[in-house]
């Protein structure tokens, strides 16, 4: 039985000192697992880096931990989307990532590797991979076959999921992987973990194996595979990663804010926390206070804390009747099911603003 590690779209940057010093962390945590559980194999399977120009910046620091690996691990690096953002001519093989060039795929359709203990299909990012057909791919042994890939696979992107990011990519069709007889497929390029079984394979995203951008909710992880007669796997979250938490905080009239709308003492130092304002207030500066001694608290929780404010400032409506009276019967009217809190904070803004009309019509 051996052990592979799969890792994707790490995206690490030097955009600014936080961001590489972040993202390279998360890459420590990746190789510690390696080399604790003694991997065989760690599959970097596209977005290693944000753009070309960050794995030339980079290339010193990710070499000098991929150095720390024992001998017995094999690195493995396909090109995705971003390795080819500003690249122009250049190749990463001309480069040293202290991983061996003929492991580096780029620029061809496919890479044919054998191993010890499972065989491999390394498949670089492309705008299309309909020729798969045509691969001439020896025939599969009894060992077990894992193909990496960067991109969107047919069947595995759901309706409601608009994003040109992970779209934009033509996909790769199932029958790509069952044709070759793949038992793993393992995918970079959507950056949830998502996974589906097709007939004889498994087709894993682990997810961005760090917070990229806002909206990449829940914990991160690499996918753990163990590979013998059968092939298990499991995703093993990243505690260094952290998560991006986001918190929709209402102003009360006074400008106070109640801190029962935000739970910071399940934040850990690696979250980066959104934080949105709304309400309508007296007394702005008075508000604003308040919202800085907030991310003041936050701050020294967490690595990164952003926010958005949306305040109205109605002089007189704490005074006002009618809101107050709003309110009361807002809160009485507070949803059980979890589904509903949305709507219902809703309807208190939709409230809200509508008294404020009236208010203001009546001056
Ligand atoms: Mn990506």
């Amino acid at each position: 039985m051996i052990t592979l590690l799969h890792c994707a779209d790490l995206h690490l940057s030097c955009k600014s000192e936080d961001e590489s010093q972040y993202s390279l962390s998360v890459l420590d945590e990746i190789i510690a697992h390696a080399a604790k559980l003694q991997a065989s194999a760690l599959l970097f399977c596209g977005d290693i880096f944000d753009s070309f120009t960050d794995a030339d910046r980079l290339r010193t620091e990710f070499r000098s931990r991929i150095a720390t690996l024992p001998e017995s691990c094999k690195v493995f690096f396909i090109a995705g989307n971003h390795e080819d953002l500003g690249r122009s001519d250049r190749a990463l093989k001309n480069y040293d990532f202290g991983i061996s060039p003929d492991h580096i795929v780029e620029d061809v359709a496919f890479q044919y590797c054998d191993c010890e203990g499972f065989d491999l299909i390394a498949i670089p990012h492309r705008q299309d991979y309909r020729d798969y057909a045509e691969w001439s791919i020896p025939q599969k042994s009894s060992k077990k076959r894992i193909a990496m890939a960067h991109g969107v696979v047919t069947g595995m992107v759901f309706t409601g999921i608009e994003d040109s990011e992970e779209t934009s990519a033509s996909a790769i069709d199932t029958d790509l992987f069952l044709r070759h007889g793949v038992d793993y497929a393992a995918m970079g390029h959507i950056h949830d973990a998502r996974r589906h079984r097709f007939d004889t394979c498994e087709v894993v995203y682990p997810g961005s194996a760090r917070v990229w951008r806002k909206k990449e909710f829940g914990p991160r992880y690499v996918s753990l595979i163990h590979c013998g007669d059968a092939l298990t796997y499991k995703l093993l979250p990243l505690s260094s990663a952290g998560q991006f938490r986001s918190y929709d905080v209402f102003v009360d009239f006074d400008g106070t804010i109640d801190p029962l709308q935000y739970s910071v003492h399940e934040l850990s130092p690696n979250d980066r926390i959104f934080f949105s304002f709304s309400g309508i207030v007296e007394d702005e500066p008075a508000a604003r206070k308040n919202i800085q001694q907030l991310i003041g608290e936050v701050q020294k929780k967490v690595r990164v804390v952003e926010r958005e404010e949306h305040l109205a400032v109605v002089a007189g409506i704490a005074s006002q009747p009618l809101a107050k009276k709003f309110l009361e019967r807002w809160m009485e009217n507070k949803p059980e099911d979890a589904e509903k809190i949305e709507a219902w904070k809703r309807a208190r803004e939709i409230g809200l603003m509508k008294i404020r009309e009236i208010i203001e019509a009546r001056k």
